[in-house]
């Protein structure tokens, strides 16, 4: 049986994030996030199960992926297998589009590819919201990747209905620059920084608290379109995460000192008159959300500290999508 059908996944960043799980195996999150979905970066994926293949093989940007990788992969699309009854093996093809060659790519985009083109493959047919629900268990953040917009992750109380509902389509004059101050690994992975923080930061109860809060009030400027108040809510959101990692035993921190130059500089744009906003994720790089219409701005101002190859300007992604091959 050959089904080969490629699928496009936009990465997201989170604006209210997600860090801890409550259940380590099902991928429940301790509290629910709410992200923009962007179209610079995304992942095309396709899967096709194949009776005369032996085992499961995964390329990831036309390379032969080694079996640590492939497993990772195996194991998610076990879900699939499982539930459409599914016993063979699988070719997967795996492509991470990014404006450079930063290693940005993200397991939100890759793990909602992989999703999206498995379902396709199985014959299953979710629909999208159901989707998100296996997405989840390949990476947390891949459950908002199978929408465009702005995207919340409710963090539900069951495998079922912790999943992903789209708030608005930010077409809004909505836009992100990322700022890329590193493009390598990470040495410490999110899924171990997270589990570190939940399990040893006294900041965390506080930080749930508060999260609450402010993932209600962004609704309500989402939906209202304030977008200095979504920006607020964001960048002091991003900042309370970072502190709860301050917080861990040992202590936990992404920044690097062109991390903290770049702030500054959105500080600056800011006092200058242009409303953009910083949040960071589990890594150097610092996103700024701001209006679509001002991003040329912002890079404009950006190149005068950093190399014009390190900012990025991305509009609203859009939801999973099937592409032609
Ligand atoms: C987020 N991050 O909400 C948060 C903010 C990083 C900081 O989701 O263990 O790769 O696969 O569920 O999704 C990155 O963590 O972790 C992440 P797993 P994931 O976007």
């Amino acid at each position: 049986m050959s089904n080969e059908k490629k699928v496009r996944a936009y990465t997201n960043i989170a604006l209210i994030k997600y860090w801890g799980k409550r259940d380590e195996k099902l991928f429940l999150p301790m509290n629910s996030s709410l992200s923009l979905t962007l179209d610079s970066f995304y992942t095309e994926t396709s899967v096709s199960f194949e009776d005369s293949t032996e085992g499961d093989v995964f390329y990831l940007n036309d390379a032969l992926q080694d079996a640590k990788a492939t497993q990772k992969v195996s194991r998610f699309l076990d879900l699939f297998r499982q539930e459409a009854g599914i016993t063979s093996a699988a070719v997967v093809k795996s492509t991470n589009f990014v404006p450079t060659a930063a290693g940005l790519a993200s397991s939100a985009s890759g793990m909602a590819a992989l999703a999206g083109a498995a379902n396709l493959a199985s014959g299953l047919n979710l629909d999208k919201t159901t989707l998100s629900t296996y997405a989840r268990r390949g990476s947390g953040s891949a459950t908002r990747s199978m929408f465009g917009g702005f995207v919340e992750w409710e963090k539900g109380t069951n495998n079922e209905d912790s999943r992903a509902i789209k708030i608005d389509e930010a077409s809004w004059d909505i836009g992100m620059v990322t700022i890329i101050v590193n493009d390598k690994q990470k040495s410490i992975s999110s899924r171990e920084g997270m589990k570190n923080t939940v399990a040893t930061s006294p900041f965390y109860p506080s930080w749930l608290e508060s999260t609450s809060v402010d993932l209600a009030n962004i609704k309500e400027a989402i939906l209202a379109k304030d977008f200095e108040q979504v920006g607020m809510i964001t960048e002091s959101n991003g900042m309370k995460m970072h502190a709860t990692m301050l917080g861990a035993n040992p202590p936990l921190s992404y920044w690097e000192p062109d991390s903290v130059r770049a702030m500054q500089a959105v500080r600056n744009l800011r006092q200058s008159g242009i409303p953009c906003y910083f949040t960071m994720d589990a890594g150097p790089n610092v996103k700024v959300l701001c209006r679509l219409s001002d991003s040329q701005k912002i890079k404009d101002y950006l190149v005068q500290t950093f190399n014009p190859e390190q900012i990025v300007i991305s509009g609203p992604g859009k939801d999973l999508e099937e592409i032609s091959i």
